[in-house]
């Protein structure tokens, strides 16, 4: 008789396991020219951890069809006033798309697209977001603790962080009087 085999990679809420899974940790030094305030940021623990990505990547990058999936854990720290983010990338091959999901916190998802027009969308606990082909994606954690999502991608997507090093977003999220604000830093249209 034919047995089941055990999968190779699970999930128990924003943990995931298996002998696959690779985890990538970004100290705050990492994230060098990602917050406006500069000076803050130097006088900050450049060693301390902003965040993880657990991943699964079950084929080799770059190939077509597949697809990855990963975890991303963001810790409560700010710069200056702003929130936490992740580094922010478009997809190197332009045209794949990606799904995002909150676990848990709250956060937002900051969009952009190749002429800089943003758009946010808030995350929480069962949101779910699809972002299209040509989109920058960025994760900002707006709450006190940690705040962690979902993402599954396509194995030939690559990752382009220069474009968004050299550029940056054109809007940015402050806490102020302990709510989000949101900022336009360059106007567009
Ligand atoms: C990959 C996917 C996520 C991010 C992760 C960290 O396409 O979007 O796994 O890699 O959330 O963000 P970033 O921008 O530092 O790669
Ligand atoms: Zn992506």
């Amino acid at each position: 008789m034919m047995k089941p085999g055990l999968p190779e990679v699970f999930f128990i809420k924003d943990m995931l396991i298996g002998e696959k899974v690779v985890k990538t940790q970004r100290n705050l030094g990492a994230l060098k020219s990602v917050f406006a305030d500069q000076e803050a940021f130097d006088s900050m623990d450049q060693e301390q951890l902003a965040y993880e990505v657990y991943s699964y990547l079950p084929v080799e990058e770059g190939t077509d069809g597949g697809l990855f999936f990963g975890i991303t854990c963001m810790y409560p720290i700010k710069v200056g006033g702003e929130y936490l983010m992740t580094k922010g990338h478009f997809h190197a091959n332009r045209d794949t798309a990606e799904f995002y999901w909150g676990i848990e916190g709250e956060g937002m998802l900051l969009l952009m697209d190749e002429e800089g027009k943003c758009r946010l969308e808030k995350v929480f606990p069962g949101s779910l977001h699809y972002i299209g082909g040509c989109l920058a994606h960025r994760m900002i954690n707006t709450c006190n603790r940690v705040f962690s999502f979902g993402a599954c991608w396509p194995s030939d997507a690559g990752h382009d962080y220069g474009s968004i090093e050299r550029e940056g977003f054109s809007v940015r999220v402050y806490e102020e009087d302990g709510h989000p604000v949101v900022k336009k830093v360059i106007d567009i249209e």
